[in-house]
This record gives C-alpha cells, structure tokens and sequence, in this order.
C-alpha cells in the first residue's frame, strides 16, 4: 500500500459529521484513513464508503478480527465487500485464522495487515512474549503487512528483522502514547496517529508538526 507523507489518520471517532470535519482538515496531507469500532459501531459499516466516495481515501479497517478461521471468514467477506482497501487481524488466533482474513484479502486483490504486538502497556504480559512468533508465521504465510509498535522501537527492529525489509510495517503509538514519529519511520514504512490530530483544534497543523518533529 502507497500511503501520501507516510501518515494514516486513525479516526476513532464517533459520530460521522465529526469524522468529515476532520477529513476535510487533513485531506491535502492525508490519503489515508484507519477506521475501527468506534467509528463503524456509532455510524455503521457504510462509514467506509462515505470515506472513500468523499475524499477518494483508502480506508483500513482496524477490526482485530481474532475468531474461529469460520467467523473471520465472514467478518472478512463483509468487511472487503464494504469497500475496506485493507483489514487488520490478530495473530495470536494462529494460522487457520489467519488463513481465512488472507484467502479473503486474495479473493478481493485488498491488503491484509497482521498484528503482531501491541502498542500499549498491557501487551507486555501476554502478547510480547509470541510476538516474534507471530512475525515468523506472517512470514511463512506470505504475508507482506505488518502492524507493531512505536512505543518500543527496540521491540519494532525485532519484528523489522523477522519480517525483512521488504514487508510494509505501519506503527501505532506516535503521539499520545509516547512514540516518535522520526524514530518510529527508521524502521516502520508508516506511522499511524489518532488522538494527537483528531482532538487538536488545529488538525491540519498537528499532521505537519507530527511530520516534522
Ligand atoms: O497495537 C496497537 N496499538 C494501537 O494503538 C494496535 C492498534 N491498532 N492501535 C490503534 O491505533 C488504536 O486502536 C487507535 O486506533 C490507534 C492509535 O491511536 P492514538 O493512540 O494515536 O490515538
């Protein structure tokens, strides 16, 4: 995926006139958009295409999806079929899961983004430990994007060195929970930022100062 200034804009807000008011602001800076729960949950799925039809974005969809390989085969259908240019899944469901989100990232020619670890303090206890294991069986499924951390650049350059050089990595955890956008895009090939934009009076400066701190 081809991302404008290497930025996605995690929109986890929760009401759709709120969510085109900041597109709005950040649309000459940003392609694109990750949406998750709290956007589709308050607007419904068809959030991804007001999104794209307005701003001629691409739409990630960050739904985790971490079931039986059954239930993410649904989930992925409905979420490709919706218009998501990409889906992120969990890894710690294994490969039969994993499997089902890839078949269905093939079937539609979108991209599929596996977890690996996550970016917050919780994620030290149980996810860190399978994390590179995680990495590993990405790579053995041939899977060329990744999600891990800007909030543990030492752990990031782990996952880099497993996944190779030539997967596409996008990090959240720049901003509000401590990252560096500079240090972060060393290693990753996209930062992912929500609050430090969407909750600034000034969104279009916030994407600049995140650029060019
Ligand atoms: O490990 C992860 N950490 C994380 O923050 C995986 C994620 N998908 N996210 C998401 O990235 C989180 O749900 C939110 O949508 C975004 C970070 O937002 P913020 O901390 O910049 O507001």
């Amino acid at each position: 995926m081809k991302v404008k200034n290497n930025i996605i804009l995690a929109l986890d807000v929760m009401d759709i006139d709120e969510a085109i008011t900041i597109c709005d602001k950040v649309k000459g800076q940003i392609d694109t958009i990750k949406i998750g729960y709290p956007l589709t949950l308050a607007v419904g799925i068809e959030c991804i295409n007001i999104l794209k039809e307005q701003f001629n974005f691409q739409v990630i969809c960050d739904y985790k999806v971490a079931d039986i390989d059954a239930t993410n085969d649904k989930i992925a259908d409905i979420t490709y079929s919706n218009g998501a240019d990409g889906l992120i899944c969990h890894g710690f469901v294994g490969e039969d899961s994993i499997r089902s989100c890839l078949d269905k990232a093939n079937e539609y020619n979108r991209e599929l983004f596996l977890l690996t670890e996550m970016s917050h303090p919780g994620a030290r206890k149980f996810l860190q430990p399978v994390a590179e294991d995680i990495a590993q069986l990405g790579v053995d499924l041939n899977i060329k994007n990744y999600v891990a951390p800007a909030t543990r650049p030492n752990r990031l350059k782990t996952i880099r060195n497993i996944v190779g050089k030539d997967a596409y990595i996008i990090s959240p955890g720049v901003g509000t929970q401590g990252g560096s956008a500079k240090e972060t895009l060393k290693i990753s090939d996209a930062i992912i930022v929500g609050r430090s934009i969407y909750t600034s009076d000034n969104p279009e400066k916030a994407v600049k100062d995140i650029l060019t701190k």
